[in-house]
């Protein structure tokens, strides 16, 4: 692990556009203000690169944005992703590790996009991916009740849902994508019927929450990383609505039932040690839901920052 880079590609997206609910662009700044950067930078050692600037991407984001293919904010979503995915492409090809503070789900197709390029280009290698939820969001624009793309990135980085046209996600291209086979879900429980038979028909490895209660996350994790074998890079795509509201009340999908917050540390440690981190994406903390006063939104962006460090070992001796 000694190897994994000490530079560290920052990417703050205040960014809401994938879902409905107002509040989640809000998460980047109080990650920020509650001293994450500070922690990486003194505590754990990292040079940061890309400034503490959280971006808006306004200019992005057309007046008109009618529906297509049932897809809400379409435009704006591909526009935004898009330009996420040259930022962090532009990180990842100087062999820094990236980390993207967001924002709603939706941008991970920007995340996961940048960095399947960059390290295709620097490496000759695919990435494996890491999506830690409580819901899959591999639902197609053709299988979604709720139209929200935040509920669909995964099904567009793997090509089981596309478009020719640039303005809906038609920029992303072959090398951006990634194999049904290096992806692993862990923390499902709020998983659409659509999205199950797409997980069962192209033979998804995923890691429900009855999955961690059967064998506990030790084991889970175990045969997560062997699944994806030795020495692949891995991308992790961390919601915080994977852990259980009781840590992450403050989120736009909470569902009960969900992983401690030492289970969500211990799975960001696992892949830590395994020294072949490439990205880190934390999204859908939404530091405005919680009612004035109440610590629910506290907790959930202090359960967050300590996700984050623990991906970016914290946790080591
Ligand atoms: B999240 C739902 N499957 O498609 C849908 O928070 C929820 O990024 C998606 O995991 C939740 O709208 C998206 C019902
Ligand atoms: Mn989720
Ligand atoms: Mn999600
Ligand atoms: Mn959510």
């Amino acid at each position: 692990f000694l190897s994994q880079p000490r530079d560290l590609g920052i990417v703050a997206v205040g960014f809401s556009g994938g879902q409905c609910k107002p509040g989640v662009d809000a998460a980047p700044s109080a990650l920020i203000e509650s001293g994450l950067l500070t922690q990486l930078r003194e505590e754990l050692g990292y040079k940061l690169h890309g400034d503490d600037e959280v971006h808006l991407y306004t200019d992005l984001v057309p007046k008109e944005d009618p529906p297509h293919r049932n897809m809400k904010n379409p435009r704006a979503v591909s526009n935004v992703t898009k330009r996420i995915a040259e930022q962090v492409h532009s990180h990842a090809k100087e062999g820094r590790l990236v980390l993207t503070l967001g924002g709603d789900h939706s941008i991970a197709i920007g995340t996961i996009a940048g960095s399947a390029k960059a390290i295709k280009e620097r490496l000759g290698r695919e990435i494996a991916v890491i999506w830690v939820d409580a819901h899959a969001d591999i639902n197609t624009p053709e299988t979604s009740g709720s139209g929200n793309i935040h509920g669909m990135p995964v099904s567009f980085l793997t090509g089981l849902a596309s478009e020719d046209k640039e303005e809906f996600f038609g920029w992303l291209k072959p090398d951006h994508l990634l194999s049904v086979k290096k992806l692993v879900y862990i923390g499902l429980r709020d998983v659409d019927p659509g999205e199950k038979r797409i997980l069962r028909e192209n033979g998804i490895k995923a890691f429900s929450m009855h999955d961690i209660d059967k064998h506990g996350i030790g084991r889970v994790m175990e045969m997560a990383l062997g699944h994806i074998g030795n020495d692949t890079p891995i991308h992790l795509s961390f919601d915080v609505d994977a852990l259980d509201p009781m840590w992450a009340p403050s989120t736009g999908t909470p569902v009960r039932g969900g992983l401690t917050l030492r289970e969500g540390d211990f799975i960001c440690e696992c892949v830590h040690e395994t020294g072949s981190l490439v990205a880190v994406d934390l999204v859908e903390v939404n530091p405005t839901l919680a009612a004035p006063n109440d610590v629910g939104a506290h907790e959930t962006v202090r359960a967050g920052c300590s996700l984050v460090r623990c991906a970016l070992g914290e946790s080591l001796l």
